[in-house]
């Protein structure tokens, strides 16, 4: 087995949040590499483009954060292998992406310009991109995104709801996903309770 290392921020969420996931999934070792924020900016230069996720297999690095959920996704059985349920896997792993780099966008924003530009992404993408993705979830079945079974595209949308429902984004009504995509939030309850993990966040203290 390659020997992997998972190098992403500190903190439970985020872009390497769901193959840290996947590999806890399938039982695969791997160094986690988590980088406290405040040493970001000594380690930003050592990635390869700046950011982080970063995997590391034997010694080689890959970066872009859905092309690493699809290397572990296969590697733990977690990556649809029929084509076109990988298609709608991607799908919904690009969306995320779509929708996160819009809310990125408004992260350094001076207050004032934050409040507002937020408030036109709740009333606009925000409210697209929920509603979009919970008809793709009821139309692939209304459980999973592909494949009828759990794969890393659940993985990431779990991930992008729990962001939202954490209350870390200022502006941004913590209901908003009960009030626009409660099919996406039962779906989101649904791959908590995944034993592992439920495993997984208990045994890094995270509760709820
Ligand atoms: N397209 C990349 C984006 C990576 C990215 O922007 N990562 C953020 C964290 S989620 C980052 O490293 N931010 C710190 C910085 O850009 O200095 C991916 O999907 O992995």
């Amino acid at each position: 087995m390659a020997k992997l290392k998972l190098t992403y921020f500190d903190f439970h969420g985020g872009r390497g949040e769901p193959a840290r996931l996947a590999l806890a999934i399938g039982g695969i070792e791997f160094e986690d590499d988590r980088i406290p924020l405040s040493e970001w900016p000594r380690r930003k230069a050592g990635t390869p483009f700046g950011a982080v996720p970063v995997l590391e297999v034997d010694g080689q690095t890959v970066t872009q954060s859905n092309g690493i959920n699809r290397y572990v996704g296969k590697l733990t059985d977690l990556y649809p292998t029929d084509p076109w349920q990988a298609a709608l896997c991607d799908e919904a792993m690009d969306a995320v992406e779509d929708i996160t780099l819009k809310v990125v966008a408004t992260f350094d924003l001076p207050e004032a310009q934050k409040k507002a530009e937020r408030q036109v992404l709740v009333e606009g993408p925000l409210r697209l991109y929920l509603t979009r993705l919970q008809e793709r979830l009821e139309a692939h079945g209304g459980l999973y995104f592909a494949g009828d079974r759990l794969s890393v595209a659940d993985l990431k949308v779990f991930v992008w709801i729990g962001h939202l429902k954490s209350g870390k984004l200022d502006h941004i009504p913590t209901d908003l996903p009960d009030r626009i995509a409660p099919k996406l939030v039962k779906h989101y309850e649904r791959v908590k309770a995944v034993p592992e993990i439920k495993a997984y966040y208990a045994k890094h203290g995270v509760s709820g």
